[in-house]
């Protein structure tokens, strides 16, 4: 069996080795299994000069190999183009990205560093899988340096219609680049669909395919089961008096719809106040990239609105909303699923959503809750049995909760043994093998 390359921006930190958590390492860990694997990538560590060479270290059957960054190119390369431009485009978001030629430069300039650095740990017949936007050029910088190796790509994140993708100034030479690799895979047909557009408009073509990511949901169940009588659930069980909980679980980031996810909630007590009182809604979003400035504005925006929605509709022994920064562990937060009578999942757009996957697997399939879902995230493709709804839409949020907490328990059970038909349709697993089968074709 040919040896797996991975690379991906963030490399597992050693202590993260043995026991890989969330969505890409989970996935990846299947396809590691048995095989010989080298994972090359950034340490996560800033220095006063970008690493030539890669510093290597062996953990059981994987090899790890990690350049680290100095503080000019982390900030051109990871906070600049990546995190402020192709963050914010990709998702569609126009107008918050922000543009310099010197960090386009610097985002090339780093692939280039990595393509030089990996071709010399490479073999022939190696399976080189890249992943995300962070590295969209590598391949063409490792065919540049004559590298003959089988190379895919995986997008985790969505992928703008063409006119969108237009807006980013050389543009033509990012998109160019994705027809260096012998496979590009996408979450959703949509994005696939874009992205052939987009190559067709720029007059280049690639291999194309969608390769939906998902989770392992026996673990999460499992993981779930065994949390629900622990002592964090009991402590929320016993904060909630007896009222339903509506949970949400992100990242602290503007994709995720925060704002009209909590002006939704909001409108829910104003506009159904049978259930004033009757509902608590807990947000756990641990800030990230905290160094970027649009993340930081976002975070204001919240705790404002988090402080006004509370004034508003608390009284003295109820606060409606638990709004949360820091980081809650991922055993505990399965726990914590399971007792949420809705699940609220409202990106503006999202490649996937795996916390959309990660409510069903936690389910008890004997009074599982409601999963209210934008229809803009991957995940809505696939799951039939979630109350879709428009997440720029305060009023349809609430809507869609309104529904879910009125939901009788044939209905719940039914929506639910749809969609956790789906999330095992599409697992992690399954995801990481279609798209290393596909490439080694
Ligand atoms: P993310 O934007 O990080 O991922 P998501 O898929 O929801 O979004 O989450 C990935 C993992 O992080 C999940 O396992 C989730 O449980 C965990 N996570 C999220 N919020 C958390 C929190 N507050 N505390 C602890 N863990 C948390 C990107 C893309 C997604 C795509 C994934 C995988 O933006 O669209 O689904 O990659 O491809």
């Amino acid at each position: 069996m040919a040896r797996l390359v991975i690379v991906s921006n963030r490399v597992p930190a050693p202590r993260e080795r043995k026991q890989l958590a969330g969505g890409l390492a989970v996935g990846l860990q299947d396809a590691i299994k048995g095989r010989d694997t080298l994972w090359f990538g950034w340490s996560g560590a800033t220095g006063t000069e970008t690493s030539k060479e890669a510093t290597i270290d062996r953990s059981g059957k994987v090899e790890f190999a990690t350049i680290d960054l100095s503080a000019a190119d982390y900030h051109g390369f990871y906070r600049g183009f990546s995190n402020a431009m192709l963050w914010p485009l990709l998702h569609s978001r126009v107008g918050l990205a922000e543009f310099r030629r010197t960090d386009l430069e610097t985002y090339q300039q780093v692939n280039r560093t990595f393509a030089v650095a990996l071709q010399k740990l490479l073999r022939p017949d190696d399976l080189v899988w890249v992943h995300d936007y962070h590295l969209i050029p590598l391949g063409a910088e490792l065919r540049r340096l004559k590298v003959t190796s089988k190379l895919g790509f995986f997008l985790h994140v969505p992928f703008p219609p063409p006119a969108v993708f237009d807006t980013l100034p050389k543009g033509a030479e990012l998109a160019k680049s994705f027809s260096a690799y012998d496979l590009v895979g996408m979450q959703t047909k949509e994005d696939a669909g874009f992205l052939e557009a987009t190559l067709a408009a720029y007059g280049v073509t690639a291999q194309i395919g969608t390769y939906p990511i998902g989770i392992n949901p026996e673990s999460f169940a499992t993981a779930a089961r065994r949390a629900d009588g622990g002592p964090d659930a009991r402590r929320l069980v016993q904060s909630l008096g007896g009222r339903a909980l509506i949970l949400g679980v992100d990242r602290l980031d503007y994709s995720k719809g925060l704002p009209q996810r909590f002006e939704g909630f909001a409108k829910l007590l104003k506009n159904f106040p049978q259930h004033r009182k009757s509902v608590t809604f807990l947000q756990v979003a641990p800030v990230s990239r905290g160094d970027v400035a649009q993340y930081r504005a976002l975070r204001r925006e919240l705790d404002g609105l988090a402080g006004r929605i509370n004034g508003e509709h608390a009284d003295f022994d109820w606060a409606p909303l638990r709004y949360l920064t820091r980081s809650v562990a991922r055993n505990t937060l399965a726990g914590f699923h399971r007792i949420a009578r809705v699940g609220l999942v409202t990106p503006l757009r999202d490649g996937m959503n795996l916390v959309a996957k990660e409510y069903v697997a936690a389910q008890n399939p004997e009074d599982p809750g409601a999963l209210v879902l934008s229809r803009f995230a991957g995940a809505a493709a696939e799951m039939e049995g979630a109350i879709l709804v428009n997440p720029y839409d305060p009023d349809e949020i609430a809507e869609g909760l309104h529904l879910a907490l009125a939901m009788d328990g044939e209905e719940r059970r039914a929506r639910w043994a749809q969609m956790y038909e789906a999330i095992g349709r599409n697992t992690a697993a399954k995801w990481a093998k279609g798209f290393l089968k596909d490439l080694e074709e």
